[in-house]
């Protein structure tokens, strides 16, 4: 049995995960290998609602330290139930965010220290990072203008002003130059085709 891979996508709200993550799910598929694809914050039931309580207005704020608890809570049930039996069993995963959305959005964006983040990184997912995350990078502006282009109501991040999303993406590209081999950066600001190209360039590292 071939051992299974952890890919992650991230970004800044709009930047095209979602899409990608169906991109990349196909392309690996026509490849022949199967890939599960999940999110963060969800991914299962239990972690849904974990997911919902995160993202959902309401009159009570919750305070930074809460937020990232919450986040790591969803991904300690994500990894539990999901994450961790799919590699074991050499599937690969594909996952529209984890915990660079931590040290970005709660971190970067929240201001909570990174050495708490990475502290408790470590007690929730120990030595498993992903084998390769895509960071889709675009100035935040037009991410937020493709998000709110897709209508519906806005969750309790899209309230979130410009400046909170600049230190986010901020923090990304440093997380970026941190680790060059993990993370990629992709100019996500090209048309779909340029960015499907280049994301079907680092699988293709993988396989
Ligand atoms: N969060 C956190 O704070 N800490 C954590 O640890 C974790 C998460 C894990 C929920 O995430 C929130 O949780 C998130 C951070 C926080 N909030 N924010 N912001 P989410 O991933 O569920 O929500 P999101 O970031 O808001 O994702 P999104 O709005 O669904 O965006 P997306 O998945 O990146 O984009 P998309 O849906 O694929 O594309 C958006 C539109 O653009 C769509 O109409 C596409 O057809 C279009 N699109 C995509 N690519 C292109 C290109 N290249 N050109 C033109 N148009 C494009």
């Amino acid at each position: 049995m071939s051992a299974g891979r952890f890919i992650t996508l991230e970004g800044v709200e709009g930047a095209g995960k979602s899409t990608v993550a169906r991109f990349a799910q196909e392309w690996l598929s026509t490849h022949g290998v199967q890939a599960v694809l999940t999110r963060e914050p969800g991914g299962t039931p239990l972690a849904e609602r974990v997911r919902d309580i995160v993202l959902q207005p309401g009159a009570e704020a919750i305070p930074p330290e809460a937020e990232m608890l919450l986040m790591f809570a969803a991904r300690a049930i994500h990894l539990a139930s999901l994450i961790r039996p799919a590699l074991a069993r050499g599937e690969w995963v594909i996952c529209d965010r984890f915990t660079d959305a931590t040290r970005a959005y709660q971190g970067g964006g929240r201001g909570v220290p990174d050495s708490v983040i990475d502290h408790l990184a470590k007690l929730v997912h120990g030595d498993l990072w992903p084998d390769r995350t895509v960071l889709l990078d675009l100035p935040v502006r037009e991410g937020l203008e493709r998000a709110r282009g897709r209508g519906g109501a806005a969750d309790r991040f899209e309230q979130e002003r410009e400046p909170f999303f600049d230190r986010v993406r901020q923090a990304y590209r440093l997380l970026a130059e941190r680790e060059p081999t993990r993370i990629r950066i992709v100019d996500a600001s090209r048309p779909l085709r340029a960015v499907q190209s280049d994301v079907a360039a680092v699988l293709d590292e993988l396989l």
